[in-house]
């Protein structure tokens, strides 16, 4: 970070430390106005946060003097920004509406792109239709990602979220955990003849979606008692045309992207082809249209206005400026359950590093663990921490006017406690207010809340492709500039290829069959020779 524009900052933090919401809202009635902005269908009220307007004006100013608009425009224009790997970051072209060429090495990406959308809408629709049919001529009825990683999280999580859009006819399951379980129990709720695979996986190397799609495929193969079965119920998603003919599957059915596309931004790519089979190709467009209007949003707004750099600083303040370890993202919409999950694997993969990008130590903490469940649930569960516990967690409430399923008057009770929620936080309820209501003395510190704990709301009218992929883009953005600001790479992930690459030397050594001399220390020995005993009987 701007080490100058930093000081400015935490000069803001010691004079604004003491003050208390109640206080900051008491003293300015349009505050809530004044710290509200608005983007791409969603409204950010970021006032009941420990800010005021000279706050945020550092802040901003912090974004500034850190070069991170030029950072911004780095990434949209294909700089190899993703310098591990030399390679661009330009997951903002799979939803580019601007009918502008984008360049990565001096080529122009977009045709590519909109060729692979065009297929995999073909596809989607052949499928959907009943044109495309399984090898026993039985229309195609439940669809089985298999994937890991940015290959599962994203489309196992807009599918959830984007349900009311879906085709019911057709049920998408995701399968990622090697755990055999995982595709056993999956593979008991479909049948043979109406399945379709989806092989997904950038690099068509990975351990857990290899197994699985070769069970998968001795599983149908058995069932449909063909080898011929596989060319109409698999298809593949991946950057390795070379891998996945070897694996069997023809590359007429392979969908490709692109080395700059990272698995944890790939659901607008190929990657959420189960999307679409699920909602359709002009859904699927209209999901990509509002990330395109984010990506708008966050390229050209002032920072001041700006929903992703907000949303980055404000995390700033409480990581670097309150030394808060935790953010707790709590959608109040039950089709958003798995958001809290996509948005652990998009920052923390982000942002986890602990080098800056000269390779250095870094010299503030990075990377805020991310957590959460919907509301109303954790409310019954972890919030008692939130609102009591000795820590501040930062959260961000994730809210919609409009119910897809408007039944009585439930969502007139989840919206209220949605808003009730970020009140309490913020005003607490004091000693007084305790006595006031008759506490007896002795429980009124237990029921006295402190409150002043600060939080963003997220607004928009209905959960719709649009929203939602607006949605997505926000955090995406959110997590480059907090990246940015702390000067790491974003883009990579060594620990994750790390433990692709740890599990195979143990793997030789328990399934071995002449007994292996074992070189580990004396736990991991043991529990290798445990193993092994059990293995044997
Ligand atoms: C994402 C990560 C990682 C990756 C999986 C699956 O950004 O790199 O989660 O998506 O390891 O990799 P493949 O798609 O190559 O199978």
């Amino acid at each position: 970070m701007n080490e100058q524009a930093w000081k400015i900052v935490e000069q803001e933090i010691q004079r604004t430390r003491g003050s208390h919401l109640r206080e900051l809202f008491a003293a300015d009635p349009k505050r809530a106005k004044k710290f509200t902005a608005s983007a791409a269908g969603w409204t950010l009220d970021y006032s009941k946060n420990r800010i005021d307007a000279r706050l945020m004006k550092a802040l901003v100013a912090l974004a500034e003097d850190s070069g991170l608009r030029a950072g911004i425009e780095a990434m949209f224009t294909g700089e190899h920004i993703n310098a591990t790997e030399d390679r661009a970051v330009l997951h903002t072209v799979l939803r580019n509406f601007s009918g502008k060429p984008v360049f990565d090495k001096g080529r122009d990406v977009m045709p590519d792109v909109l060729e692979v959308r065009r297929r995999m809408a073909d596809f989607a629709n052949r499928v959907r239709t009943g044109e495309w049919r399984g090898f026993t001529g039985k229309r195609i009825k439940y669809v089985v990602n298999i994937g890991i990683g940015g290959s599962d999280l994203g489309p196992a999580m807009a599918y959830q979220a984007l349900l009311p859009y879906s085709k019911r006819s057709l049920k998408c399951f995701f399968v990622s955990n090697i755990d055999a379980t995982h595709l056993a129990e999956v593979l008991r709720e479909v049948k043979a003849d109406q399945t379709l695979f989806i092989v997904a996986s950038k690099t068509f190397t990975t351990l857990e979606t290899l197994t699985n799609a070769v069970s998968a495929r001795a599983w149908l193969i058995g069932k449909l008692g063909s080898d011929a079965a596989v060319a109409k119920h698999f298809v593949a998603v991946s950057t390795n045309a070379a891998e996945v003919a070897k694996f069997g599957i023809d590359t007429a059915n392979m969908f490709g992207f692109w080395d700059w596309v990272g698995g944890r931004y790939s659901l607008p790519s190929a990657i959420g082809l189960s999307l679409m089979l699920a909602i359709g190709p002009a859904n699927f467009e209209r999901m990509l249209k509002g990330y395109y209007e984010m990506d708008c949003h966050f390229r050209t707004a002032p920072f001041e206005r700006n929903l992703p750099v907000l949303l980055g600083l404000l995390g700033i303040l409480y990581h670097n400026g309150y030394g808060c370890e935790s953010i707790a993202v709590l959608p109040y919409d039950q089709y958003l359950a798995r958001l809290p999950a996509y948005l652990q694997q998009l920052d923390m993969e982000s942002n986890g590093k602990s080098v800056d990008k000269d390779g250095n130590p870094v010299a503030c903490t990075t990377g805020p663990i991310v957590w959460g469940e919907p509301g109303t649930n954790g409310q019954h569960a972890f919030y008692q921490l939130i609102h009591q516990g000795t820590r501040m967690i930062p959260c961000d409430f994730i809210g919609f006017c409009k119910s897809h399923n408007p039944i009585g008057d439930h969502h007139a009770k989840l919206f209220a406690n949605f808003v009730a929620q970020t009140e309490a936080l913020a005003f607490g309820k004091t000693a007084d207010e305790c006595r006031a209501e008759g506490v007896p003395e002795a429980l009124v510190p237990h029921k006295t809340f402190a409150g002043n704990r600060p939080s963003n709301t997220l607004l928009a009218d209905e959960l719709t492709p649009k929203t939602f992929g607006a949605l997505i883009a926000l955090y995406e953005h959110k997590v480059f500039t907090q990246g940015f600001l702390w000067n790491v790479f974003s883009f990579d992930q060594w620990g994750v290829q790390l433990g692709k690459v740890l599990a195979g030397k143990v793997l030789k050594e328990l399934t071995a069959d002449a007994t292996p001399a074992l070189a580990h220390d004396s736990s991991t020995n043991a529990l290798i020779e445990r193993f092994r005993k059990a293995y044997s009987k």
